[in-house]
């Protein structure tokens, strides 16, 4: 099931997106149904996955035409985590435009992952929000990758599409840089929805796309499928999780296996179309911070 969160007349709910239309879960349950942590504690009490709790409610509740709503921002996640270095290509990339020559070679390698923070939630934006690029970038690209929305107990419990804009050029200058490369007003898209993890039977098998439009038009397109990760779901996430608090539903991104062409970068009114199946798209509109 898509699990989403949408908006009628300033109220936001969670919903099941189903084709044209939106199965109000909050008609059923406001409770449960008011946000995603609520659905995963009441889930938890009751020793159901999310999926399970969704079915008993789904029944009955109203449905709403999708014209009539607008999709938001699935959660606020407590938190936001990125995997890098976890496809060839990127490797690929950060040894180019690195001044440190190796480093990345070594991440790829070794037997711990980079996991890095990329902030709180509240930098998120969901579908159709804009995504920033940094006064002081010239050199900014869209991260297109599958996200895993974990409990506080770091179990998987669906699937998101995430944006990890990140400033290649201060990136590049100095791995000390990273956080400021990463963390910025916009730095993240995150949705359209949830997929629920028992629709998922293989993480590893899906395919992405990415599309970058300018003035209307095509400037950037690129494709990969999640086989190319070099590293399990499951490893990110027990490297995450060790001797790690998790405070409230949680973020991981998996890393980009697409990367633009060296000479290009984000620039303002672009907009970033992410297609992840089984997930659905992620558009977003580009501003230039200033
Ligand atoms: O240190 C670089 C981060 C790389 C990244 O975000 C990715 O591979 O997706
Ligand atoms: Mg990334």
């Amino acid at each position: 099931m898509k699990l989403c969160r949408f908006e009628v007349s300033g109220h936001k709910s969670l919903g099941i997106l189903d084709g044209n239309f939106i199965v109000d879960l909050s008609s059923s349950n406001p409770e449960i149904f008011s946000e995603v942590d609520a659905l995963v504690s009441a889930a938890r009490e009751k020793e159901m996955s999310i999926g399970e709790l969704i079915r008993i409610y789904v029944k009955g509740a109203r449905r709403i035409g999708c014209e009539e709503t607008r999709l938001r921002i699935p959660l606020v996640p407590t938190e936001v985590w990125g995997a890098g270095v976890t496809y060839l290509r990127s490797r690929e990339a950060r040894e180019i435009e690195t001044r440190t020559k190796g480093l990345y070679d070594q991440i790829y390698s070794d037997e711990r992952p980079e996991i890095f923070l990329k902030g709180s939630g509240k930098r998120c934006v969901g579908p159709e929000e804009p995504i920033g690029i940094r006064s002081d970038s010239v050199w900014t690209v869209p991260e297109p990758e599958l996200a895993l929305l974990l409990d506080w107990d770091a179990n998987i419990i669906g699937y998101t599409i995430a944006n990890d804009v990140s400033a290649r050029d201060i990136e590049g200058q100095n791995p000390l840089y990273l956080p400021q490369a990463k963390i910025f007003k916009g730095c993240c898209a995150i949705g359209p929805v949830i997929t629920t993890q028992d629709e998922i039977a293989n993480p590893l098998s899906l395919q992405i796309e990415m599309r970058v439009l300018r003035s209307g038009k095509s400037v950037f397109e690129g494709k990969v499928s999640t086989s190319m990760m070099k590293r399990k779901v499951t490893e990110l996430v027990q490297f995450l999780k060790r001797d790690n608090i998790l405070f409230g539903c949680t973020i991981l991104m998996t890393g980009t296996g697409i990367v633009p062409p060296d000479d290009f970068s984000l620039k303002h009114d672009d907009v970033v179309e992410i297609d992840v199946e089984k997930i659905g798209r992620l558009r977003n509109p580009v501003i230039k911070l200033t």
